[in-house]
């Protein structure tokens, strides 16, 4: 870390935690996961990637032409782009983890890092994604952006710069102001579980410390200097989802082992389709809050087949359909 700008350390105590996240946008919490744990989730993971790029499953980004999350050009066609090795992928990303490991289940009931979630997002959120980002020799730094780019801003009476239906990634909806006058709230975490130790040199996370206060998504004009996300294997950082952030390039000779939980509010669409996507052999024996995780759980009468007083739903669950007497 960057010794002049008295940046947060690693910490166990979850007061000191969660002021690191209001007053920087990311704190790091000290020996989150435990070695076992840490071994277990590193083992599991490293066969999952080995078998889904046997398999010619694996999802490869991070090239100096693969960058994530351009998947519009300038004129919003999508673009068909392949994330495979061949196409200039070089990290590997795993995907919907839920169902690659009881493991990785386990890790999303860790008590310190949910207080610090709980803080910052309240008693109901979801599951948005949960992957893993296998940072590789020669991976470039992924562009900054922010986790709730989608997030439409504070606006004055008339009508909104960008309908909220218009958004994308390219086009985010902006105050107009700079620094706006009022900012959007903090609609989702993210953690980095770091399951080998992370560097500058081996891809750490970089990010723009206190950047989750500006305002906005970083544009082409933005220069901040970025510091890099360091820690021991089994340090969780938990940040802001409106930090600005990215991958660091992986100038080392090692992988960077990460895995990324991002939870959102309940009323916002999370990125992994978890209630078509979830495996049965996982619903069938997931508990409660798992199941509250994924979207099953009925949030004020959102998320229902039919009734609205309802309290989960199921995954085959359907509508009563067309009926006659
Ligand atoms: O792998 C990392 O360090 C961060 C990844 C990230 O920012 C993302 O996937 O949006």
């Amino acid at each position: 870390m960057n010794p002049i700008l008295n940046l947060p350390k690693a910490t166990s105590n979850i007061q000191q935690a969660k002021s690191d996240i209001d007053e920087f946008g990311f704190c790091l919490i000290d020996n989150a996961l435990e070695p076992a744990v840490v071994d277990a989730a590193l083992k599991r993971l490293i066969e999952q990637a080995a078998a889904e790029m046997d398999q010619g499953a694996a999802f490869e980004d991070g090239g100096p032409k693969q960058q994530w999350g351009a998947f519009k050009d300038g004129k919003g066609r999508l673009r068909q782009q392949a994330y495979t090795a061949a196409a200039g992928g070089v990290n590997q990303r795993v995907w919907m983890l839920v169902n690659k490991g009881q493991i990785f289940c386990q890790i999303l009931f860790n008590e310190s890092v949910r207080a610090v979630v709980d803080h910052v997002l309240g008693e109901d959120y979801l599951l948005s994604s949960y992957s893993a980002n296998i940072a590789k020799p020669g991976g470039v730094a992924m562009n900054l952006h922010t986790d709730q780019w989608w997030m439409p801003h504070p606006t004055n009476r008339g009508p909104s710069p960008v309908p909220v239906g218009s958004i994308t990634r390219e086009r985010p909806n902006l105050a107009g102001e700079d620094p706006p006058a009022m900012i959007a709230p903090c609609v989702c975490v993210n953690v980095m579980w770091m399951l080998n130790d992370f560097s500058a040199e081996n891809g750490g996370t970089r990010f723009v410390p206190g950047s989750h206060l500006r305002g906005h998504p970083p544009g082409p004009m933005d220069n901040d200097e970025t510091v890099s996300a360091e820690g021991v294997a089994g340090t969780a950082m938990v940040f802001d989802g409106r930090l600005w952030h990215g991958t660091g390039a992986n100038i080392s000779s090692e992988n960077r082992y990460g895995l990324l939980s991002t939870f959102c509010g309940p009323q916002f669409r999370p990125q992994e389709n978890f209630t078509i996507g979830a495996r049965s052999e996982l619903l069938a024996e997931a508990s409660p809050g798992l199941l509250a995780l994924l979207g099953f759980k009925v949030w004020s009468g959102y998320g229902r087949v039919e009734s609205p007083v309802a309290e989960y739903v199921m995954q085959d669950e359907r509508s009563l359909g067309e009926l006659r007497e």
